[in-house]
């Protein structure tokens, strides 16, 4: 079977890659769709080889379209995913419209790919902060028990967007030309302050809830509860975090601390079982200042893991370096993961 595949948001950061993404996949095509905004329509665009024109996103243009890969924003999903599913299609979304939503998978292939059979049409990819996360965990969650999480980011500007990709380039210029400069976009786009990210930390990912966590920090503890344990207020896995966007253009980085049940557990023995788990590359070797950074994972699907240390004073107790490129495994690829999933385990059809 031959797919028609349809690109909701074909023009932004995450839809450039997800063109290339499903061009470089294994699943047969027979067409593919590029869906944006009235404002882009018409626009042409490179899909492998071939030049496709931007369709205006309506709901008519779901007829006979098979899968579709959502990346436009929540509410452009919210708006169009229900009237795709209505007309046969199955959708993966790259926004949090449907993450919570119990009837919607939220999968990381590595993790929880079983979940995919009881999709109803729409199946949601998680936060590129937790996909990274969840990927480095699981093998480890397998093998030892895992009962806690506590986990500090350093995010990539290309999270927040396009625009403000162009607010750290175009602030760090400034900066270093002793021009003035007006931040417009970061930390978020709808908070009523905004602060220069060149030369700058910003505590702050998205608006925050009434509790003190950033909404960012409450998406990492409800999204890994929800793919590691398929409930998103599950109490066996303990997680806390704090989200800070850091001054790079690509590529997230964690550190993450996590509590093992099995206290017997060594970093030889997490070291072998990450060097052998999918999707992640081990680079850990401190004697020869190897570990992951931000501009070596940019352009890659894998998870980087390294920096694996046992906590001396707590038993079971470790903490490890994790990055990767929050363009592909926090999105583009891992969309097209699982739509290569679906349609390995023909699950290409709307129940
Ligand atoms: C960021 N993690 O770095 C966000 C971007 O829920 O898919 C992804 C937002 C999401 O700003």
């Amino acid at each position: 079977r031959d797919y028609t595949v349809a690109i909701l948001g074909a023009t932004g950061a995450v839809g450039t890659r997800l063109m290339e993404q499903l061009a470089q996949s294994k699943i047969p095509l027979k067409q593919v769709k590029l869906l944006a905004s009235a404002r882009s329509a018409g626009k042409k665009l490179k899909f492998a080889d071939q030049t496709l024109t931007v369709e205006e996103a309506r709901p008519e243009v779901f007829e006979n379209v098979d899968l579709v890969l959502a990346s436009a924003g929540g509410s452009v999903s919210k708006q169009f995913l229900p009237e795709a599913v209505k007309r046969g299609a199955v959708c993966v979304d790259n926004t949090s419209a449907f993450r919570m939503d119990p009837q919607v998978p939220l999968v990381v292939p590595e993790v929880n790919a079983q979940q995919l059979k009881y999709h109803h049409g729409i199946i949601a990819n998680p936060n590129c902060s937790t996909i990274q996360m969840v990927v480095a965990l699981e093998p480890l969650r397998q093998r030892f028990g895992l009962q806690q999480v506590v986990v500090s980011t350093y995010q990539a500007v290309s999270g927040a967007g396009r625009r403000a990709w162009q607010e750290l380039l175009d602030e760090t210029q400034a900066q270093l030309d002793k021009q003035a400069y007006t931040p417009e976009i970061l930390p978020t786009a709808s908070d009523a302050q905004h602060y220069p990210i060149a030369f700058n930390l910003l505590p702050q990912i998205d608006v925050f809830e009434t509790d003190g966590y950033s909404h960012e920090e409450w998406k990492m503890i409800h999204e890994t509860k929800k793919i590691m344990l398929n409930d998103m207020d599950a109490e066996a896995i303990k997680v806390t975090a704090t989200c800070v966007r850091v001054p790079v253009v690509i590529g997230h980085g964690e550190a993450v601390y996590f509590q093992l049940a099995d206290h017997t557990a060594t970093v030889a023995q997490l070291q072998a079982i990450l060097k052998q788990a999918p999707g992640i590359t081990l680079q850990d070797d401190p004697q020869h200042q190897i570990y992951p950074q931000p501009i070596q994972a940019a352009g890659s699907r894998q998870t980087f893991v390294g920096r694996v240390r046992a906590d001396a004073e707590n038993p079971g107790a470790f903490h490890m370096w994790v990055v990767s490129d929050n363009l592909l495994k926090g999105a583009a690829w891992n969309t097209v993961q699982i739509a290569e999933e679906l349609v390995n385990q023909d699950l290409v059809r709307v129940p």
